[in-house]
């Protein structure tokens, strides 16, 4: 399962949205080509009545004459025949903020620790993923535990991402906004 062929990639199995809401805040992550957001990031994903999930994030950017801001970003995910890939429809709160639409897979995760996600945005000719990213999430602000660590490096391997990750830094600059 090593091939780095995207529709290859074998991602969670019998994926539970509902255990999956709440907090994540990320520890590490896989930029995209682009703009994106630069740390600080956490995310809130919520199930509403009608069982479609949805989710906010924040994360630093920082935006023309070096000014730093909490981008305050919304998606809303469309489902697919495969419960754990969506479609993500993101848009910020702020109108210089980029709007998209991205492939959102929830490659693995116990629901309580950790999560891997991913997400390709180009596929290249050989079928291997041209541009895309990836979040490393963790219930916990303070990183994964040792024995999830592990896990995320061998998921990182198997989505052919290894060794492009960065650890994201937590300093609580949007915790105030
Ligand atoms: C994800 C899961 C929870 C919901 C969402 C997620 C994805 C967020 C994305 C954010 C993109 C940010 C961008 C920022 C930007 C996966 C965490 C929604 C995909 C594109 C700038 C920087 C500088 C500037 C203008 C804009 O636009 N940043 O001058």
């Amino acid at each position: 399962a090593q091939d780095c062929q995207v529709s290859n990639i074998q991602v969670m199995q019998n994926f539970d949205r509902s255990r999956y809401t709440g907090r994540w805040y990320a520890v590490a992550k896989k930029d995209p080509v682009g703009l994106f957001l630069l740390d600080n990031v956490v995310a809130q994903f919520s199930v509403d009545e009608s069982g479609k999930m949805t989710a906010a994030a924040h994360g630093r950017v920082i935006i023309l004459n070096n000014w730093e801001m909490c981008a305050n970003m919304f998606g809303t995910f469309e489902d697919t025949p495969d419960p754990a890939k969506f479609k993500m429809r993101y848009w910020g709160a702020a109108s210089y903020l980029q709007t998209g639409n991205d492939d959102h897979w929830v490659i693995d995760t116990d629901y309580d620790n950790y999560a891997i996600h991913y997400s390709c945005r180009e596929v290249d000719l050989d079928g291997t993923c041209l541009d895309g990213y990836s979040f490393i999430f963790s219930r916990h602000p303070t990183g994964l535990r040792p024995e999830d660590q592990k896990i995320a490096t061998n998921k990182k391997k198997e989505i052919c991402f290894l060794g492009k990750y960065r650890r994201v830094g937590h300093t609580g600059f949007c915790e105030s906004s």
